[in-house]
């Protein structure tokens, strides 16, 4: 038990957000064991109050870059408030999202706060948000033991999401995972985790 739980640590915090991505393609089967392995996450009911959504469609990738670098730029350019962009500055992000178009594949979140059923009425689904974090980072995680990098990324807002990829107005959404091999050279910021005593209390 010690030595697999220390393995799993190990592994785990060589994980890397990248936001330099290669063009190498990564089979549609590896994306889809990660997507139903999101899938068993605990969440509120059993509800599974989410949907993946993957896209390697160039002309869909296209269209979401388009559509989120308009997002950033009205981000960057004046909506973030200054302390939210000091708080960027050390990642050196801008509104340039070239990734959206280069990595592979492209896997949108969507939460789902309640279900439509066959007579129109509304099922509510709980625990939303927190049920499609655990199931978002069980994705985040099963890409990077599958040996591939992630970037979360959150344009701002994403209604553009449902347009693009023809999602109904019941469906927020969560987050975009960029999927894919890091380009050569690919460069990630000098950053550290806190050490558990300050993440952790045991009583
Ligand atoms: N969505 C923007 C801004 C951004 C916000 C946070 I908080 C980050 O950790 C990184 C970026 C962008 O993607 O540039």
């Amino acid at each position: 038990m010690r030595e697999r739980a220390n393995a799993f640590y190990e592994d785990v915090r060589t994980r890397r957000t990248v936001r330099h991505f290669s063009e190498r393609p990564v089979p549609r089967e590896v994306v889809e064991a990660c997507i139903l392995a999101a899938g068993t996450a605990p969440n509120g009911a059993n509800l599974q109050p989410w949907h993946f959504v993957a896209v390697s469609d160039p002309e869909t990738k296209r269209a979401i870059r388009v559509a989120a670098e308009a997002e950033e730029a009205e981000f960057y350019g004046g909506r973030a408030p200054d302390e939210w962009l000091e708080a960027l500055a050390p990642l050196g992000t801008d509104a340039s999202k070239p990734f959206l178009e280069i990595a592979p594949w492209l896997v949108a979140v969507f939460a789902e706060s309640w279900h439509p059923e066959p007579d129109g009425s509304r099922r509510k689904n709980y625990y939303v948000t927190e049920s499609v974090g655990i199931a978002t980072g069980i994705l985040v995680t099963a890409f990077h033991q599958a040996g591939l990098a992630t970037l979360t990324h959150t344009p701002s807002p994403m209604r553009f999401l449902n347009e693009v990829l023809g999602r109904p107005d019941h469906e927020r959404a969560f987050l975009l995972l960029v999927v894919g091999f890091p380009a050569e050279g690919a460069e990630v910021p000098d950053i550290t985790k806190k050490p558990l005593s300050e993440i952790a209390t045991f009583v």
